[in-house]
């Protein structure tokens, strides 16, 4: 399709500006066609970017290798360019719209020279429901449609809603490498330097500017940019929650039915505990969203969430038949994969993928690699955050009302992180102001990955939406308050905080997650009609001695440990939480949080 075709009056004249300013040597406007995903992978197959994979093992799937300076999403050159500084808060850096606007349209000025201009209309969520979004995304990377294809909806059916004047977020990406007359990009994945990296959001003209990358969040801009930044401040001053939860649907042994979100920082397994297949006998867990849930009341005053992304973004080091098979029978066709090693029959390999590596492999720089297991140093030969592209439809436990465009109503949300001492197993929030608190309070023990770092110490990621609130975390936590204070509490899900990652004095998990975590899901499910299986203590209502089945393997006394109330260690918590964490909001805290840590610690005792 070519701009001539569209009726949107107002989006055409966006494209024909940004035309001018990008000079593309072409323009087109993506359909959502099988034939334009096929042609979009053909054309980076072409231009030695992408390798087809062994179609016997991995029918339609392919593998990229990105430039080693393009490999993660870029916080340090994430900006939020708000009017007023303070709007952005402490949390996110901050620009000056206008200087980063003139900055930026210097940098796309004939950015996209020698390539095909991209114009994806994009749905966040099911075409056409009340809780959807569209957006625009315009970009000169055919890597990009191919993955937009895969998590969001894209085409034909979008334009159709938007009809002649709909609303739609404008979101430019290029990747700032423009081609010479007749060059090809000859296997070198096209970015630009860091320093020249923008991940930009204007939350006051709900506009996305994103140049220099060609990486997952940083280029798809459906996903973090829109459905989390962008989307948490339409929520703010729409009334509803944009969250970085996943949603799930638990069925009891009697076939009854709930929905679960919950919000986790990164490393804590999300994606697992949304294709959960759960140890205790007779219930299920199946999938509706690994990442993001949009929240809506509904007229009978229950919030209903959707997943607003259309596949997983997944990622791969440590997938295996154990820790996820359903995500592993996901990825098995019509996936894209990044930076993950190939082996020589043309397969994909990983860490902890489950089996050693067989034979010689081409790691994700392009090089050889054998494994030497007697080697501790060794380089990893997938990236610790390659990654498979790959649609949700595909997932064997994925719910059927996964597309419902109302929504499935939630009952509760869990908060979680990796926390080795003093977080019991699970702990349900006394109020909804309580389970404010927990959330605001989310934090996660820094794995070896993070180089910024110290590992071993606990970093706060409120929510988990520390680098995806697209404004001044204090407002935010407020919104959350209001949320409550404008609802009835009965109607609003309950709140849980979980951690899976308790150690011993040994430095050794107690607990053994995964499948297991169902008996604490099968807690919460109970606790969610009102079971009389928990008591109340000073930090929030703990499971009942034995209302949580044991796992093999867990001694009584461990159990007892995890399903209690670590006095000492709260009180550090909560002196962690008064010195360090709360500190940062400034004026912004909302007083009802410091009003709930203060009777927390009154609560402990002195
Ligand atoms: O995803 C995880 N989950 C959630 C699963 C639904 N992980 C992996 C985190 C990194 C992405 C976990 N790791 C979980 C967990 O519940 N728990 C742990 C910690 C753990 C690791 C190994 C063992 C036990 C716990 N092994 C044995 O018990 C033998
Ligand atoms: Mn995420």
């Amino acid at each position: 399709m070519n701009i001539g075709e569209l009726k949107h009056t107002g989006l055409k004249q966006w494209i024909e500006d940004a035309v001018a300013l990008m000079g593309p040597d072409s323009v087109e406007v993506c359909d959502g066609s099988q034939a334009e995903y096929d042609r979009m992978i053909q054309l980076t197959i072409d231009a030695g970017l992408a390798t087809p994979l062994n179609p016997q093992k991995l029918p339609g799937c392919v593998l990229f290798r990105s430039d080693p300076s393009d490999v993660a999403r870029v916080e340090n050159r994430t900006y939020i360019a708000s009017e007023k500084q303070e709007d952005a808060g402490p949390t996110n850096n901050w620009v000056d719209p206008a200087e980063l606007k003139k900055t930026m349209t210097e940098l796309y000025r004939g950015s996209m020279k020698g390539r095909t201009m991209y114009v994806i209309p994009f749905s966040m969520g099911p075409v056409g429901s009340d809780i959807a979004k569209i957006g625009v995304e315009i970009t000169d990377s055919p890597y990009v449609v191919a993955n937009m294809h895969i998590m969001t909806r894209v085409g034909a059916k979008v334009l159709d809603v938007l009809g002649s004047g709909g609303y739609y977020v404008p979101c430019f990406h290029s990747v700032g490498k423009p081609l010479e007359p007749g060059k090809q990009d000859g296997g070198t994945w096209p970015c630009a330097p860091l320093d020249k990296k923008y991940i930009s959001h204007f939350p006051e003209t709900r506009e996305i500017w994103s140049y220099g990358s060609g990486y997952g969040g940083n280029a798809l801009l459906g996903k973090k940019c829109l459905a989390l930044r962008i989307a948490s401040v339409l929520a703010r001053d729409e009334g509803w929650l944009a969250e970085h939860m996943l949603i799930l649907k638990i069925t009891n042994p009697q076939g009854e039915v709930k929905y679960i979100t919950g919000a986790f920082p990164s490393a804590c397994g999300k994606t697992n505990l949304a294709m959960l297949v759960p140890k205790l006998p007779g219930w299920k867990v199946e999938t509706v969203g690994d990442d993001i849930a949009w929240m809506k009341f509904g007229a009978d005053g229950r919030l209903y969430a959707i997943n607003p992304e259309a596949g997983f973004f997944g990622v791969a080091p440590g997938t295996n038949m154990e820790s996820n098979p359903n995500a592993m029978l996901t990825i098995k066709k019509n996936t894209i994969y990044t930076n993950v090693a190939l082996t020589e029959d043309k397969d994909v390999w990983w860490e902890m993928i489950g089996s050693d590596a067989p034979g010689k492999l081409i790691d994700w720089n392009g090089n050889e690699w054998v494994q030497d297991k007697n080697n501790k140093e060794q380089k990893p030969a997938a990236h610790p955050n390659s990654r498979f592209t790959a649609p949700a439809k595909q997932c064997p436990v994925i719910a059927q009302e996964w597309e419902d465009p109302r929504g499935v109503p939630i009952s509760a949300f869990l908060f979680g992180g990796r926390r080795p001492k003093t977080i019991p197993l699970v702990n349900q929030a006394k109020s909804w102001i309580h389970g404010v608190f927990m959330g605001s309070i989310v934090g996660s023990e820094v794995t070896a990955a993070a180089l910024d770092l110290k590992a071993g110490t606990i970093r706060r990621d409120p929510f988990a939406m520390l680098p995806f609130c697209g404004y001044h975390m204090g407002d935010y936590f407020k919104h959350w308050i209001k949320i409550g204070q404008s609802h009835d509490e009965s109607r609003l899900p309950k709140i849980f905080f979980v951690n899976w990652f308790r150690k011993n004095e040994a430095g050794k998990f107690i607990w053994p997650g995964y499948g297991d975590n169902s008996r604490v899901l099968a807690w919460i499910f109970d606790r969610c009609n009102g079971a009389d299986n928990y008591v109340e203590t000073a930090i929030g209502n703990l499971p009942k001695p034995d209302a949580i089945s044991r796992p093999g393997g867990v001694s009584e006394a461990d159990m007892k440990e995890i399903c209690s109330v670590d006095t000492e260690g709260w009180k550090k918590e909560i002196a962690d939480v008064r010195e360090n964490h709360y500190p940062k909001f400034g004026d912004k805290l909302p007083g009802e949080l410091a009003a709930e840590l203060d009777a927390i610690e009154k609560r402990l005792g002195v």
